[in-house]
């Protein structure tokens, strides 16, 4: 397989960093192409773990070039510090291994300012369970065409202009949020004092991944969130403020669409969702606790516990097709194990009829009524299954059940956090 983009299918912490890692070995260059510090993607390799936010999961392994593409929006300080936390954990990260898009916005301390801000100002029910790290103010000000990108680090006179002009918008907000006045030329000191830093990886990616394609080298794009997260196609405006689904792949890098020639999507054995907003198979009870603690069911960005509840093939149909995927790989089967009876949600009940996709309305999306159809559980355990042969029947039949309803194969089938307990379907 040549150039893969993987895409998390629910609402994020689907397990993306080891099929990543996984894929990454047989990739040549790995992508970022959307998302910021708010994703987290934990990482075992030969037992070593690895938490990374912002840096492509290509940069634990030699050899590897690891891009952030102009879809993603950077913290340049975080990013900084983050390259010191891996370095020092022993991986190699120079211009060589890691580029950067002249064409990405940053993320300022304007935007986390504004962003946990309204979070705090926001009223019950308007919250959005943000990350608080900016990431919305950033994409903000990008499509409001007063973002400072990486490219303007390079000079002095363009800096300015930057800066006043995001200024210009965001004194108005801090004012009316009570948050003082930016202090504009500290601002600039401290982008000035990171500036060489960042230049040294940043290149013009869209030219570097063509060249690198047209000589034949594989790319693998990784997705963080998950599409439900989408800004367009997610539970809006419960969602991320960027495009998450795999089409983004494409702008986010520059790269054409005909490029891509296998979509992965990450899909848990059940549903998770960090933040506010709609959940159908929400559980209150014993089993949705369950899930969350034999799932350490707890955000790598924030060290929010995550809500939890059963698999909702109605929902992973849709963004199956929202990102045309082509296979899954299904995660965290083994966290089901001891379950006697497993649900699996096949419809909403809205008004009396029987809906086979989730409307965009909030005001229907809160009444939908989940169908759930029953399965027998297991009482084996599924952890670090390496082959079909390994897997109790029911947890086949599970498995083949979840294929037919969102119509779409399982490609992978992951067992453990281990690399290795992975298994390949063919
Ligand atoms: P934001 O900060 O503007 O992107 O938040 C908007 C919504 O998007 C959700 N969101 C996420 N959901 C799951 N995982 C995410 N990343 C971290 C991780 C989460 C963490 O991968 O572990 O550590 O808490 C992520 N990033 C954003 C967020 O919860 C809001 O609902
Ligand atoms: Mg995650």
């Amino acid at each position: 397989m040549a150039n893969v983009v993987v895409v998390g299918a629910q609402w994020g912490d689907e397990g993306k960093g080891k099929i990543v890692d996984w894929l990454s070995s047989r990739a040549d260059v790995i992508c970022r192409f959307q998302g910021g510090h708010n994703a987290g993607h934990t990482l075992v390799v030969d037992g070593k773990v690895y938490k990374l936010h912002a840096l492509p999961s290509g940069v634990v392994r030699r050899g590897k070039l690891s891009v952030i593409g102009n879809g993603v929006v950077l913290d340049p300080w975080h990013l900084l510090s983050e390259i010191e936390t891996i370095r020092a954990q022993g991986v190699e990260i120079t211009p060589e291994t890691l580029m950067i898009a002249e064409n990405t916005p940053l993320i300022l301390p304007i935007h986390g300012e504004l962003d946990r801000a309204r979070e705090a100002a926001a009223r019950p029910g308007a919250k959005i369970g943000t990350t608080g790290r900016g990431i919305g103010p950033a994409y903000e000000d990008k499509v409001g065409r007063r973002a400072v990108r990486v490219a303007d680090l390079a000079d002095e006179a363009t800096l300015q202009a930057r800066v006043d002009r995001a200024l210009a918008h965001h004194d108005p907000l801090r004012r009316g949020l009570g948050i003082e006045p930016v202090d504009r030329d500290a601002l600039i000191a401290q982008l000035h004092e990171i500036a060489g830093q960042i230049f040294e990886y940043a290149a013009p990616v869209w030219k570097v991944l063509n060249e690198r394609r047209r000589s034949g080298q594989r790319i693998l794009f990784e997705g963080a969130q998950g599409a439900l997260l989408d800004v367009d196609f997610g539970t809006y405006p419960f969602v991320t403020s960027s495009n998450v689904i795999a089409g983004q792949a494409a702008t986010g890098t520059g790269i054409g669409p005909g490029a891509i020639d296998f979509v992965l999507g990450i899909v848990k054995a059940y549903t998770t969702r960090v933040g506010e907003g709609p959940f159908p198979t929400e559980l209150h009870d014993e089993d949705g606790q369950r899930l969350g603690e034999r799932g350490h069911e707890f955000g790598t960005t924030t060290g929010r516990k995550r809500r939890c509840g059963w698999f909702d093939a109605v929902l992973v149909r849709q963004t199956c097709a929202t990102s045309g995927v082509n296979g899954i790989s299904l995660t965290k089967l083994d966290v089901l194990d001891g379950f006697e009876t497993l649900k699996i949600c096949v419809g909403y009940e809205l008004d009396g009829k029987v809906l086979d996709y989730l409307p965009f309305a909030s005001e229907e999306q809160a009444r939908c009524v989940p169908v759930y159809e029953e399965m027998e559980g297991w009482s084996e355990s599924t952890e670090g299954a390496r082959s079909w042969a390994d897997l109790p029947a029911a947890a086949i039949k599970y498995v083949r059940r979840v294929e037919e309803l969102i119509g779409c194969p399982v490609a992978l089938l992951s067992t453990s956090p281990e690399r290795d307990d992975t298994i390949l379907v063919t």
